[in-house]
């Protein structure tokens, strides 16, 4: 539990993180929003007091023939002021690090999950006031699927995805 704990602020202040793999969370779960072809399902964030930065992940389903992007995320207002697109690759050290990227691709007839390690959407610059918050709206744009406005609902620490998996 101590090292969920560890990894996850480590992930918060966007720093250095150690990748992990988890085949939790699968998306399986209730369709959220359906745009086009794409399907939304599990939105959830994690944001700690604290913290200058918070996650949050969903999953992606493209029942199309094409492939599509997520080009980007964002928040109207300002307790969240920068919203970026986030991957995971591995250094010359051997230790996975955040890179902001343009664009999450979903293959055609395909899935991605963003979850805690791998893809994700970095909430920068955060205040104080989104750990109390039990749910956020973020507007997603997809190449060409569109743009779709989801509602986060917030996951503790300890009901995350990979808690109890070390
Ligand atoms: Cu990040």
């Amino acid at each position: 539990m101590h090292i969920i704990f560890v990894i996850l602020i480590t992930l918060m202040t966007h720093t250095i993180f150690q990748a992990e793999s988890c085949g939790c969370c699968g998306g399986k779960g209730h369709v959220e929003k359906t745009i086009g072809f794409i399907k939304i399902t599990e939105p959830y964030f994690i944001s700690n007091k604290g913290a200058a930065n918070a996650a949050a992940y969903l999953t992606i389903n493209n029942t199309g023939n094409d492939d599509d992007e997520l080009v980007s995320a964002s928040f109207f207002g300002a307790m969240i002021p920068k919203v970026e697109l986030h991957t995971h690759v591995i250094d010359d050290a051997g230790v996975a690090r955040m890179r902001k990227v343009d664009a999450l691709r979903v293959g055609a007839q395909g899935g991605k999950m963003l979850k805690p390690g791998e893809d994700h959407i970095m909430l920068m610059n955060v205040t104080d006031k989104l750990p109390d918050m039990q749910s956020i709206d973020l507007t997603l744009r997809f190449k060409k699927a569109g743009k779709v406005t989801v509602t986060f609902k917030k996951k503790d620490l300890k009901v995350s995805c990979c808690a109890g998996h070390s």
